[in-house]
């Protein structure tokens, strides 16, 4: 089992519903960072994130997991139309113990990452030992709404 983590944003229509659906239907998701608000970094004019972090402990390759994320991007709902668009939905691959992979269509560890407070400051959460000494890009508002759990009712599921 590999140590992994997924960053998940969504800024249209119901946010925190479609974060919690996406975490829901994770069954290897171990842990889930605080919930942000965040402002939109690039892209058109468009309204406020909300970003969380995900830890999975997982059987799932790099390649597996962004097979994973696609179809939680779907059963959102989600429509590309902008690239860095508004979305219901978008869940990363951002970091996989051991495994680096630069290809067409799947870069890991995500390129952008490290430039981008809504990633950095919630795994700094899950993680603080592996990004140790990252210092804070401060690409705009970064606000923490609360603990996951806050949100998110213990079911035993994705709350650990
Ligand atoms: N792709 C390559 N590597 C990866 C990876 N590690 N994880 C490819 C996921 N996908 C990866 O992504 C485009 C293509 O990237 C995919 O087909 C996949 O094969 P997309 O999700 O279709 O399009 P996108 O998200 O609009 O583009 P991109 O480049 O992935 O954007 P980002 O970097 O994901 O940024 N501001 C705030 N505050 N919060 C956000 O969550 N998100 C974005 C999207 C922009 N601004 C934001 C936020
Ligand atoms: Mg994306």
């Amino acid at each position: 089992m590999t140590r992994a983590f997924l960053g998940l944003g969504s800024n249209m229509g119901d946010r925190m519903g479609y974060l919690k659906d996406a975490v829901a239907a994770m069954d290897d998701c171990v842990a889930v960072s605080g919930v942000y608000e965040t402002d939109p970094v690039g892209g058109p004019d468009q309204g406020q994130y909300l970003n969380v972090v995900v830890e999975l402990d997982t059987s799932r390759s790099a390649r597996g997991l962004l097979e994973l994320c696609q179809a939680l991007e779907a059963s959102a709902g989600r429509v590309r139309e902008v690239r860095w668009g508004p979305r219901t939905l978008d869940v990363d691959v951002l970091w996989v113990d051991g495994e680096t992979v630069d290809e067409p269509d799947l870069v890991v560890p995500h390129p952008r990452m490290f430039e981008r407070a809504f990633v950095m400051v919630p795994i700094g959460e899950l993680a603080p030992d592996l990004f140790e000494g990252w210092s804070d890009p401060d690409t705009g508002g970064c606000h923490r709404l609360g603990d996951w759990d806050e949100f998110v009712p213990r079911t035993g599921k994705g709350t650990s």
